[in-house]
């Protein structure tokens, strides 16, 4: 039989490292999957043109992946999202839709601390939210959750991505998933 699809939901800050995670995942299960990875850059191009970052926006950008990862995954596609999704009501709606659906959802959080996120600041975004020129950045001026049982806690400021995805794909592989 092919492969059962499922949805890998990241969640973490700006910077964290989902994009990364999701990367190296997705590297690791092409060729078993058919993978699709659903990154902000892209979702807010061509999905959620126009939707910004206040509570609602980011509700409804959350709630388009969602179902475009159930669509996908209900044709066995490996989805994988990473979206900061920094709300926990947000994120266990789409998971309740996946699962009253039948789709196996395992979210993972991508965990840095601030200061951490802070002192990389790859893009220099968290120096100009801190500097006041980005209202609603995550972690700065807008809220983030953290989950309270994430199948996967990846603590990106001190674990390698190596070690990182191969504790994702263990999650995977006891779900029966690879
Ligand atoms: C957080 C922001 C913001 C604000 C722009 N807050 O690191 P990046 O740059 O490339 O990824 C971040 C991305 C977050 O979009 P998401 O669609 O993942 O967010 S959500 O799930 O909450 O809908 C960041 C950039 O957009 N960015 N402004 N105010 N991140």
């Amino acid at each position: 039989d092919p492969p059962s699809g499922f949805i890998l939901w990241f969640t973490g800050m700006s910077g964290a490292g989902k994009s990364t995670l999701s990367t190296a995942v997705r590297r690791r299960l092409e060729g078993g999957h058919s993978v699709e990875v659903l990154d902000g850059d892209e979702v807010r191009t061509f999905l959620s043109r126009g939707l910004g970052f206040t509570r609602p926006d980011r509700e409804e950008n959350i709630r388009r992946i969602g179902y475009v990862a159930r669509v996908l995954a209900r044709h066995r596609v490996a989805v994988i999202s990473a979206a900061i999704s920094p709300y926990r009501e947000s994120r266990n709606e789409v998971r309740r839709l996946a699962t009253e659906a039948g789709i196996p959802f395992i979210e993972v959080y991508a965990q840095a601390s601030l200061e951490a996120l802070v002192q990389r600041d790859v893009k220099g975004l968290y120096k100009k939210a801190l500097a006041g020129e980005i209202p609603h950045f995550t972690g700065i001026s807008d809220p983030y959750e953290p989950p309270e049982s994430p199948e996967v806690t990846v603590r990106t400021d001190s674990e390698s991505v190596e070690a990182g995805v191969e504790r994702i794909l263990a999650a995977l592989l006891e779900r029966g998933l690879t």
